[in-house]
């Protein structure tokens, strides 16, 4: 655990009891401070009162006092007690902001900040086991799933790791990290930013508070990259790495048909052949491959190091994760998959697809029709978008809708085994939802979960 002192003896509001909630009350404790905390379900606050905080709800005068409130990712802005501290000018300030604040009084820690619709765990992941694999001293936390605040405390030439989603951003002020990188903005959580430009402004604070000798690498194939790039290029010390899987950047990093380049100091030079490696084929990891490499080359990792830890990078969970091979049929886990864009990936990376989708659309996602879906064989629709999904799909694609995961992918896994049988080469079931998971399951994770569970299940029953 980091502790938080620059608090000492001040009272400060923990708003959220979650992972972050509970690690940030923790790190503010144990720094001197006098931690009064809330959170919305009971359940929660008991779970504070256990750790031994004073529980007070945000409407008692107790709160008015505070001189800080720290309000977990997942609270919404529109919140009642952050609109009353903001009414009172009160500091707002998340856990981000506090662990890279107290890290950097150390000499020479190096802070990593990933943010991006899709693609920021594996990339945070992957330059994990990179400099891992280099000899780094070397932690990843934040979005990823460990609170930062929770991490172990800083040593002289620790590397940090931060992936950074868009609502910690909101309130993570000036980062000012060592290597900034944003991977690509495509429309997500707009029922909380509203546009997709505010959305993208958020994102472009992972660069905030950085100065000459840092690194920004941004991906150039959309829109709001290339604005940002533009707009950075003639005002900024900081060195600035474009990142492209679908053109040749000068002085940046760009994959050309699955070959990663480097031209970040010299004339552009191959380094790898992405294809070849087991997880990071598909054009989706190119983009999280070429950043990883630019983070470590920029740490001075060596190139052969860098491209060695590619090839035995074994992903992550409910990230395009095989769970299963057998007779011709794979299983593919993509439950992290909860918008179109991360689907499209997925789709585009299978030849003969059995695809399992559906949940809760978002309401911007320019809708299934709009997905690759020549590689699809047939679909099984699932949850609240299954009759919407059905009506898009129409005559282009042969589907049937579900009452379940498990029942879903009891019949995928039956029609995928009969079209195995042809030879013509493996055939994919994918859970890849292009939709949250809310509807029927807590979260992604547990969708993935019950994938994983109901395929073992399915392989069990087979006759062998
Ligand atoms: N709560 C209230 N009032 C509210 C809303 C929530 O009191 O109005 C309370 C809940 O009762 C709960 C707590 O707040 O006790 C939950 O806080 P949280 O939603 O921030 O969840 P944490 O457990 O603290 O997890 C957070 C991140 N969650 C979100 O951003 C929603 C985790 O990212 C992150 O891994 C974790 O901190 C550690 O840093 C998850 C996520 O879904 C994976 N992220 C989104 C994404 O990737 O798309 C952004």
């Amino acid at each position: 655990m980091i502790a938080v002192t620059e608090y000492k003896g001040e009272t400060v509001a923990v708003l959220g009891l979650g992972r972050s909630g509970l690690a940030t009350a923790k790190a503010l404790d144990a720094g001197g401070a006098q931690v009064i905390a809330w959170d919305d379900d009971p359940a929660r606050c008991d779970d504070g009162v256990a750790e031994g905080f004073v529980i007070a709800d945000p409407e008692t005068s107790l709160w008015r006092g505070a001189k800080a409130m720290m309000p977990s990712p997942g609270i919404m802005p529109t919140h009642s007690a952050l609109e009353a501290a903001r009414a009172c000018n009160m500091d707002i300030v998340g856990d981000i902001a506090l662990f890279c604040r107290a890290v950097r009084t150390t000499p020479f820690v190096r802070l990593v900040a990933i943010t991006g619709t899709n693609g920021k765990s594996t990339t945070t992941a992957l330059v994990n086991h990179i400099l891992q694999k280099a000899g780094v001293l070397v932690e990843m936390g934040g979005n990823i799933g460990v609170p930062a605040l929770q991490l172990s405390p800083p040593k002289p030439e620790k590397v940090y790791v931060l992936e950074v989603s868009s609502f910690q951003l909101e309130t993570a002020g000036d980062l000012a990290v060592n290597i900034a990188v944003l991977l690509n903005i495509s429309p997500d959580h707009l029922e909380r930013h509203h546009t997709l430009d505010s959305y993208a402004g958020l994102k472009a604070r992972i660069f905030a508070g950085q100065s000459e000798g840092d690194v920004s690498i941004i991906g150039v194939d959309d829109l709001h990259g290339r604005k940002l790039m533009n707009e950075l290029k003639d005002r900024t010390p900081v060195k600035l790495v474009p990142l492209s899987i679908s053109h040749d950047c000068e002085g940046g990093l760009y994959v050309r048909n699955g070959v990663l380049f480097d031209a970040m100091k010299a004339s552009a030079q191959a380094v790898a052949d992405l294809k070849t490696t087991r997880v990071l084929s598909g054009p989706h990891n190119w983009q999280n491959a070429a950043a990883a490499y630019g983070i470590a080359r920029s740490l001075g990792v060596e190139k052969t190091s860098i491209v060695g830890a590619f090839s035995d990078f074994s992903g992550l969970p409910h990230r395009m994760e095989m769970v299963a091979e057998r007779d011709g049929v794979r299983f593919v886990n993509d439950s992290k998959a909860t918008n179109a864009a991360a689907t499209a990936q997925a789709l585009a990376t299978y030849d003969r697809i059995f695809w399992i989708a559906g949940g809760v659309t978002k309401q911007y996602d320019a809708g299934v029709e709009a997905l690759p879906l020549e590689n699809l064989v047939r679909a099984y629709l699932i949850g609240e978008a299954a009759a919407d999904f059905a009506h898009q799909l129409g005559d282009k694609v042969d589907h049937g809708c579900y009452d379940s995961l498990a029942d879903a992918i009891r019949v995928a896994a039956h029609d995928a085994w009969m079209e195995a049988r042809s030879g013509r080469g493996v055939v994919v079931v994918l859970l890849s939802p292009a939709c949250a998971s809310y509807d029927q399951f807590s979260n992604f994770e547990v969708r993935g979960e019950v994938f994983r569970a109901v395929v073992q299940d399915v392989m069990e029953r087979m006759p062998s």
